[in-house]
């Protein structure tokens, strides 16, 4: 066959947003729209680093430790330096919240916007070192209206959540967003720096073939979940899942929302609350999946119900297709 002449007609994810915008009638908002190109500022930066790290020095550790007394690796601090110095500078933010920092940033009023954005800016930070995907995990509130800008601001149940999303670092840079209409995938190309549409509208299967949990926490997990991972792998009739768990929940995910299953991190008799961190892991995640059509449950609770109390609380999480989550919430129902 002949090569074809290039598209002339690209949607890069900024034009994606916009047109939504105007589907809606919103077109004049624009805030949003600009914040989101921020966050993709970010993406590309930290994808570049991400690229380059092993040739400019950056594996390894620094140093130091993040909110949670983890030690962080000179990516994760860098990632986290670049999203907070484009968010504030956005102009469109008055609460950040990052898995990096103790404490929320209350941004000052000569640069406060109306959005809130929770973070991680480079998730799966035990995979940096061997090349391994790694992801950037955002959720943006809308400010509580005569608010000033507080940790209340983002103490919100992830139903509130305005729009979430993932950029997966791996053979290729995608961003997966949801503005609460559905779920796009944007792929980085690299020659032109944009974010080009190409998984429109992405529906998770209403059933998978994939399991996605850490099996080595096995003898501490609670009964519904060993019960519900022996249905699966000693079925009655068919065949048994596969297992797939790469330990970077944007790549755990990404694979799920496209193939289908379940990626399960459960609470368990070690970790009492589960380990990913609610605001900024957890409920971008869970939007997500719903908007996609499945489901994301603490094995009791719907996720984007639960209400934090604190902005790095840890929850269990359980997401993936809507068939393959309701048989994992039966054995928690005759647990109960
Ligand atoms: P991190 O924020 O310290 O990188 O930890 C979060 C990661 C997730 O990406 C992943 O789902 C999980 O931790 C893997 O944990 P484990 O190594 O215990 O299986
Ligand atoms: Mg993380």
């Amino acid at each position: 066959t002949e090569e074809q002449p290039p598209k002339t007609d690209i949607v890069t994810l900024t034009r994606d947003v916009l047109s939504e915008q105007f589907r809606l009638g919103t077109a004049v908002v624009g805030d949003l729209t600009l914040l989101l190109t921020a966050i993709q500022v970010t993406s590309k930066f930290i994808a570049t680093n991400v690229r380059k790290a092993r040739l400019i020095n950056l594996i390894g550790l620094a140093g130091e430790s993040n909110a949670s007394g983890e030690e962080q690796k000179k990516l994760d601090v860098l990632s986290n330096d670049i999203m907070v110095n484009a968010l504030r500078a956005s102009g469109k933010t008055a609460v950040l919240v990052s898995e990096e920092l103790e404490n929320a940033i209350i941004v000052e009023d000569r640069l406060r916007g109306k959005y809130c954005v929770v973070f991680d800016p480079l998730d799966g930070s035990s995979n940096i070192d061997a090349g391994v995907n790694i992801g950037t995990i955002f959720g943006i509130y809308r400010i509580q209206p005569g608010s000033k800008g507080a940790i209340s601001d983002v103490l919100r149940p992830g139903s509130e959540m305005v729009a979430a999303g993932y950029t997966m670092y791996g053979s290729s840079a995608n961003l997966v967003l949801t503005t609460g209409h559905g779920v796009n995938g944007y792929t980085l190309d690299t020659s032109l720096g944009e974010f080009i549409l190409t998984h429109p509208n992405i529906k998770i299967p209403s059933r998978g073939k994939i399991y996605s949990f850490n099996e080595g926490n096995s003898m501490y997990f609670n009964t519904p979940v060993t019960r519900y991972l022996e249905s699966i792998k000693f079925p009655k009739n068919g065949k048994p899942y596969s297992a797939r768990y790469i330990g970077s929940m944007v790549a755990d995910v990404h694979r799920t929302l496209l193939y289908g299953g379940i990626f399960g991190y459960p609470e368990d008799k070690k970790s009492k609350n589960g380990k990913l961190r609610l605001l900024y892991e957890a409920f971008p995640m869970a939007f997500l999946v719903e908007q996609a059509g499945g489901i994301a449950t603490t094995g009791t609770e719907r996720i984007l119900d639960i209400v934090p109390n604190d902005i790095h609380q840890r929850t269990s999480v359980f997401l993936g297709s809507k068939d393959d989550v309701q048989d994992l919430i039966r054995f928690y129902e005759e647990e109960a």
